[in-house]
C-alpha cells in the first residue's frame, strides 16, 4: 500500500503561526493542467518519421515514477516498434519498491532495465540488452538480413529530464549533447556516434499533451520534469512535507533537525525556515525559499529514496 492511497491536499492554518500574506498554502487546485510547447508536438513528429531508420526504441524514465513517467501518447506514436526501457535514476529511488516495480515489470512483458547511467558499469549490459532484442527481431523477420546487418542505430525518448543526453554522453564518454538540470534542455534531435557501428538519437523530452491526475503532476513536477514555474513550488514542497512526515523519514528528521514525525505540515516548514535561516525581517519564515528548498534537496537525493506509487493490481498499458 503506498503511503499515499489519495492525494489529499495540503491545507494550513495560519491561526497559530503569523505567516507572509502573500503566500497561500493549501490555496484551491490550479487550472487544468497541461504543459505541452510547440517544440514537443514537432519532436513528436519528428520521431514519428525516423522510426524507420532506426533498429530500437529506448524510452528512458524516472526510477522515482516508474509508471507515471512513461507517456501513452508517446508509445501510441511508437506502435510496434521494439522497445526498451531504461528506469534511470535508480541510485535516488526506494529500493524495496523498486523490486517489487521490477516483478511488476517483468510480467508486463516490454524489456527494462533499472539503471543509474552515471554508474559506467551498467553500460555493457545496456548496450548488450538492446543489441539482443535487435537481433531476435532481425532473425525472427529475416535470416538474410541477419548476416549483413552490424550497425545499430537506437533512438533515445522519453518525458523531459529524465537523462537522456545525460545517458547518451556517458555512453559516447563525452560531452556530444547538452544536459542541464531542468526539463525542455534538448529542443532539437541530434545523433550521437558512438563508435563505427553504434549512433544514437537524442530527442527532446516529450510531455503527454495531458495529465489530468492531480497527484501525477506533483510527482512529474517533484523530479522536475514539469518547470516549476508551470505549477509553482508550492504545492510540489508541501507534498513532500507531508509525505516524508508519513513516511517517517530518518534522512527527512535528520535534514531539518527535526524533533519528531507528529508534526502538521505548518509546523515542519516554520521549523525548516528556522533551522535553515530562510527567514524574512521579524524572524517571519520565508515560505518562498523553503519551498525550493525543499524541492532541490528532495531533487539532490538529500530527503531519502522513494518510489511514487506502487504497481496496480491489473495489468497496465507500460
Ligand atoms: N542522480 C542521477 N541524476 C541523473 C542521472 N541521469 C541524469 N541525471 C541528471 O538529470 C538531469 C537531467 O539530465 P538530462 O540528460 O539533461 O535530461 P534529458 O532527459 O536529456 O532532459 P530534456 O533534454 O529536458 O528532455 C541532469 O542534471 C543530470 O545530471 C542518474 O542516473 N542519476
Ligand atoms: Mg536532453
Amino acid at each position: 500500500m503506498p503511503p499515499y492511497k489519495k492525494f489529499n491536499k495540503v491545507t494550513v492554518s495560519t491561526k497559530k503561526i503569523e505567516l507572509p500574506k502573500k503566500v497561500k498554502i493549501g490555496a484551491e487546485p490550479k487550472a487544468a493542467f497541461n504543459w505541452f510547447p510547440g517544440h514537443m508536438l514537432k519532436a513528436m513528429r519528428e520521431i514519428k518519421s525516423k522510426l524507420g531508420m532506426v533498429d530500437l526504441v529506448i524510452e528512458i524514465r524516472d526510477a522515482r515514477v516508474p509508471l507515471v513517467s512513461g507517456n501513452k501518447f508517446l508509445n501510441d506514436n511508437i506502435g510496434a516498434k521494439n522497445r526498451l526501457i531504461l528506469f534511470n535514476k535508480t541510485n535516488l529511488a526506494d529500493p524495496v519498491m523498486v523490486e517489487k516495480w521490477h516483478a511488476w515489470f517483468t510480467k508486463e512483458g516490454t524489456p527494462f532495465l533499472f539503471i543509474n547511467c552515471l554508474d559506467k558499469s551498467s553500460h555493457k549490459l545496456i548496450l548488450s540488452t538492446a543489441r539482443k532484442i535487435v537481433e531476435s527481431k532481425r532473425q525472427a523477420s529475416s535470416a538474410e538480413a541477419v548476416a549483413v546487418k552490424t550497425k545499430y542505430k537506437l533512438m533515445i525518448i522519453g518525458l523531459p529530464n529524465t537523462g537522456k543526453s545525460t545517458f547518451i554522453n556517458q555512453i559516447a564518454n563525452r560531452n556530444a549533447t547538452k544536459t542541464a538540470d531542468k526539463p525542455g534542455e534538448t529542443q532539437v534531435q541530434l545523433w550521437v556516434n558512438i563508435d563505427e557501428d553504434l549512433q544514437l538519437l537524442d530527442t527532446p523530452g516529450i510531455m503527454p499533451p495531458e495529465v489530468e491526475n492531480e497527484e501525477h503532476r506533483i510527482w512529474l513536477s517533484v523530479i522536475n520534469a514539469i518547470p516549476d514555474e508551470i505549477i509553482g513550488e508550492e504545492d510540489p514542497a508541501c507534498y513532500l512535507v507531508k509525505y516524508f512526515l508519513r513516511k517517517k523519514s530518518q534522512a527527512f528528521l535528520e535534514r531539518y533537525k527535526l524533533d519528531s514525525f507528529e508534526l502538521t505540515v505548518d509546523e515542519a516548514l516554520v521549523k525548516i525556515a528556522s533551522v535553515r535561516g530562510c527567514l524574512l525581517p521579524k524572524g517571519l519564515p520565508d515560505l518562498e525559499r523553503v519551498f525550493k528548498l525543499i524541492l532541490s534537496d528532495f531533487r539532490a537525493g538529500e530527503l531519502g529514496k522513494v518510489c511514487f506509487g506502487a504497481p496496480p493490481v491489473i495489468t497496465h498499458s507500460v
